[in-house]
């Protein structure tokens, strides 16, 4: 329902001058490059007046989107921006709703996102215990260990008015498994790297996680081989490579969007 397929730019096909390129499948492969443009959700979470809103419009006009390739349905919270990243075309679409309009449970049961965002005010302490809130709940419920949640310092241009340092953030974020960012919307500062972090963040889980499946049905297939007590065996293995992950993700800075 989201696609479309408005490049008109034309310039970056993947396919140009390569073997792909074959006029035989033109026509086809017009339409089968906009179905596989991956897509994936991004849910706005926080305070009301942190300025998810303000975030979510600077996103439309950053330097990655994809020229003239957004759409705003504002009427159900959410935006639709085609962003280009290392050369790879993905839809993000970022649900904002309200704070006081869905509650989180409702928001990850109806959207199932690939990330969420949750954003608090670095004058605001109020909203950084609802961030906070927030984050356990994500936490009980095995969301940030198992998709990507970047938590968003906002408003960093007031910095006179500052009550939340930026340590507490990162601290905040670190306790939960989550990247962590300062941004101004109002001064742009930091929100194409959010942009870019979150899809980013995506990406890399997704690739682990493909990694991950592989390797647990290649350890299947060797403990058809081997017989049953493997089956033990397996989940050591599989607990190992779990911890060896999580280890390596936690000795690189929560502050690099770049590696998971
Ligand atoms: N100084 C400053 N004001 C901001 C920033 N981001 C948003 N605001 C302001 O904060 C208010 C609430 O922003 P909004 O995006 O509506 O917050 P939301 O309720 O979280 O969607 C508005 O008046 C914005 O102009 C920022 O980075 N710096
Ligand atoms: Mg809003």
């Amino acid at each position: 329902m989201f696609c479309r397929n408005s490049n008109v730019s034309g310039e970056r096909s993947p396919f140009d001058g390569s073997c792909c390129s074959g006029q035989g499948v033109a026509a086809d492969s017009t339409e089968s490059e906009a179905e596989d443009v991956p897509k994936y959700r991004v849910v706005l979470l926080g305070d009301s007046g942190v300025g998810k809103t303000a975030l979510v419009s600077q996103f439309m006009t950053s330097e990655y989107m994809n020229t003239y390739d957004a759409s705003l349905d504002d009427e159900f919270g959410e935006k639709t921006v085609s962003i280009l990243l290392d050369g790879e075309e993905s839809e993000m679409i970022f649900i904002d709703h309200p704070h006081i309009e869905m509650s989180l449970e409702n928001s990850l049961s109806t959207y199932e996102p690939h990330a969420c965002v949750v954003v608090y005010s670095i004058v605001s302490r109020a909203s950084f215990q609802v961030a906070e809130e927030m984050l356990n709940y994500l936490w009980k419920e095995h969301f940030t260990q198992e998709r990507s949640v970047i938590v968003v310092g906002n408003k960093s241009d007031l910095a006179r008015s500052r009550t939340i340092t930026a340590n507490e953030g990162k601290q905040l974020a670190t306790s939960r498994e989550c990247k962590f960012i300062e941004t101004s919307s109002g001064i742009q500062h930091n929100v194409d790297e959010l942009l870019v972090g979150v899809l980013k963040q995506i990406r890399l889980r997704e690739m682990r996680d493909k990694k991950l499946r592989r390797r647990g049905s290649k350890s299947k297939m060797l403990s058809k081989l081997h017989g049953s007590k493997t089956a033990l065996s397996l989940n050591l293995a599989r607990e190992i490579l779990n911890k060896m992950c999580l280890n390596d993700s936690k000795s690189k800075s929560c502050e690099n969007l770049h590696v998971l």
